[in-house]
């Protein structure tokens, strides 16, 4: 399949049933049904799941992704990136380096996070499909999350000539969203704002 990056990037899900108050194939689906262009299953953090019931989790969120045609990634797991048949891989700067994840996986979809100059300057950048930009808010749905980095991280990394797709990630919601579209990302990645709102279809709207 070939994904239209700048598209899939818009509206980014990313979740696991640590970040449910319910079902969280429920989530998923209402947020499919309300817009969200594509699906990262992050499931890290206090309260997630083990081994052998993310996979199964995995396996049912990645079903209904399939089934919808909306992008499925996979954060950090290089074991699940077969198993689950993802389309994309998400990592961050103590996982997998992206050119040796490159190597490995030549026509998967690869996203880096990148929240300083220095994450910036030390990763190859040629190796993936788009950067995450981050914490642009504060976030209380990661507990390791870098210092706030703000809109002005994403205008930086303009200025710099990086022409990567970017997502903006951390403490986005309907009311800010769109000073970070206007910063120059392509889209906006959110968990809570989707995960524990009222009216999932809402927020993604208005996203
Ligand atoms: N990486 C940087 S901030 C963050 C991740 C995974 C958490 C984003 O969650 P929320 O609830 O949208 O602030
Ligand atoms: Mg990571």
């Amino acid at each position: 399949m070939n994904w239209d990056i700048n598209r899939i990037l818009r509206k980014y899900l990313i979740m696991g049933s640590q970040n449910c108050e319910r079902v969280p194939e429920e989530i998923l689906l209402e947020a499919i049904d309300a817009g969200i262009t594509a699906f990262q299953f992050r499931e890290k953090g206090i309260g997630c799941l083990g081994d052998e019931e993310k996979l199964q989790l995995g396996l049912r969120l990645r079903a209904i992704c399939k089934e919808h045609h909306v992008p499925f990634f996979i954060n950090d797991d290089i074991q699940l990136v077969d198993q689950l048949d993802v389309d994309g891989i998400h990592v961050g700067q103590d996982d997998m380096p992206a050119d040796k994840l490159r190597r490995k996986y030549p026509d998967k979809m690869i996203g880096l996070s990148v929240s300083n100059d220095e994450e910036v300057k030390r990763s190859d950048l040629k190796s993936v499909d788009y950067l995450g930009a981050g914490p642009m808010f504060p976030t209380s749905s990661k507990a390791d999350a870098k210092p706030v980095a703000g809109i002005e991280w994403i205008k930086r990394l303009r200025d710099q000539k990086i022409d990567l797709p970017i997502v903006g990630i951390g403490g986005i919601n309907p009311e800010n969203a769109d000073a970070v579209l206007r910063a120059g990302a392509q889209g906006v990645a959110v968990i809570s704002a989707i995960t524990t709102c009222e009216n999932i279809k809402k927020v993604v709207k208005s996203l």
